[in-house]
């Protein structure tokens, strides 16, 4: 069995998907990596522990390319194709599933939005800033009474002079109480959906954090309350009305963290393997008892047909290809792969398993979020079987 650094990440490539990438791909990886294991690992258990976001890792992904790998160089984006930005997701999780979270809101649910629906105005203004992590952002789509179904939004705006004036709430809101800026949907006039960008200093506008999370104890969550914000019509995004606009940010969130859980579910795999050969039971390896090994081969398998539906999907997304239903069927099977093997692993380390000795804990109740939030397991499984059947579950 491979024994140390590389060579155990080559193990985890069962099927070989490495020949696959590109050099590009193979170079990001490994930068990331590298700063996972520099700047992630060493502090993260102290910081799930304390309940406190590491705020000073915002600047550092910026500089590692971290918030928006595939939108345009000239918006300070990293230029690189859906694979890049998927296999980054993969190791920012792989050290933790807040940090990566981190990322996934700055780049898919902020930048992506300004980029994709946002003014050329609004793009210079928020987009090179929030590249480097020197503005931070937030999303903001669900409410106290409307989380499965935002289409049920209350949050709304009506137009006066020059600007609109904003009003309702938003729930579980990531980075919110820290955020300089947030993307918000809410209702027009004519019921419409549009979005915007409220500046954090808008009056009217407060970020209280949600305390007593067991899980994603290291990202900071917080709620949204707008009571007669006055938000510049120059602020709204012209190019998009309708629920179109956040669901296509949450497509872009949703790949993300369909290879984001893999890194999640390979460090427990990895902490897992290594234990089972250095732990002794009746005189042996527990890794040599059949019932352990079963786990571990489990284990694998999952993680490699995971592989292998990010890689396949990443291809399809690279040619605009990818639908929505798939991206939700690869997010609900890894991330539901990540919990059962972090499930697993726990096992396998017996009492261990338990402390902050090892992350397998940590994995787990953050994959709990992962599995609810951008759409909850069976949410995405409702999306499958209205693709399969052409029949809508929810209407
Ligand atoms: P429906 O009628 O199906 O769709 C309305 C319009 O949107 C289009 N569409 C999508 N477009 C792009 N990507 C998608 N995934 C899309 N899904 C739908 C659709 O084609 C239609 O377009 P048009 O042109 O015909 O108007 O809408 P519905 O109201 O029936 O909703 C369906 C449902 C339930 C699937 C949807 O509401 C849903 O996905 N609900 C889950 C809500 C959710 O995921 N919330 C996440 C909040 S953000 C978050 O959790 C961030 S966590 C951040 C972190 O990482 O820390
Ligand atoms: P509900 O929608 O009330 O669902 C409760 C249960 O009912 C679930 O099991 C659900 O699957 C089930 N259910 C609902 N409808 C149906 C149905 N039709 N059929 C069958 N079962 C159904 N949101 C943002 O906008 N921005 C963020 O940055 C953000 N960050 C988050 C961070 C954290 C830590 C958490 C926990 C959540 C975050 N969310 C964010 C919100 C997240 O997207 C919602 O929690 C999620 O969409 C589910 O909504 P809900 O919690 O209101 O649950």
């Amino acid at each position: 069995m491979p024994s140390t650094g590389e060579d155990r990440y080559r193990a985890h490539d069962y099927f070989g998907v490495d020949e696959l990438l590109q050099e590009d791909h193979i170079l990001a990886r490994q930068s990331v990596r590298d700063w996972v294991k520099n700047s992630v690992s060493p502090i993260i258990e102290d910081y799930a522990n304390r309940a406190e976001c590491p705020v000073h890792l915002f600047r550092e992904l910026g500089e590692i390319g971290a918030y928006g790998p595939s939108i345009p160089a000239q918006y300070g984006g990293g230029g690189m194709d859906e694979i890049a930005y998927g296999i980054i997701m993969q190791e920012l999780e792989r050290g933790d599933s807040g940090v990566r979270s981190m990322a996934s809101v700055q780049g898919s649910l902020v930048m992506y939005p300004i980029f994709r629906f946002g003014s050329e105005a609004q793009k210079q203004k928020y987009l090179p800033k929030l590249a480097t992590g020197e503005l931070i952002g937030c999303f903001g789509l669900t409410e106290p009474n409307h989380g499965s179904n935002p289409a049920g939004m209350e949050t709304y705006i009506r137009e006066d002079g020059d600007s609109y004036i904003l009003n309702g709430s938003k729930m579980w809101i990531t980075n919110s109480p820290i955020a300089d800026l947030a993307i918000v949907w809410a209702r027009d006039e004519a019921g419409k959906i549009r979005g915007m960008i409220v500046e954090k200093d808008s009056k009217g506008l407060s970020a209280p954090a949600i305390h007593g999370k067991w899980s994603l104890r290291a990202s900071i969550t917080g709620e949204l309350v707008f009571e007669d914000v006055r938000v510049p019509k120059a602020q709204i995004f012209p190019d998009i009305e309708g629920l179109k606009g956040p669901l296509s940010c949450l497509s872009k969130a949703r790949y993300g963290i369909a290879w984001g859980a893999i890194g999640a579910a390979l460090d427990c795999y990895d902490s897992a393997l290594r234990y089972s050969i250095e732990r002794e039971q009746f005189g042996r390896p527990i890794g040599g008892f059949q019932l352990i090994q079963k786990k571990l081969a489990e284990m694998i398998t999952e993680i490699t047909k995971a592989q292998l539906l990010v890689w396949r999907l990443g291809s399809l997304a690279n040619e605009g290809r990818a639908r929505p239903a798939q991206i939700s069927m690869a997010k609900r099977n890894n991330v539901h792969m990540a919990l059962e093997v972090a499930r697993e692993a726990r096992q396998i380390h017996g009492g261990m398993g338990i402390t902050n000795e090892y992350p397998i804990m940590r994995h787990m109740m953050n994959l709990e979020t992962v599995l609810t939030y951008e759409g909850t397991h069976d949410i995405h499984l409702l999306i499958t079987g209205h693709d399969v059947t052409g029949l809508n579950a929810f209407s």
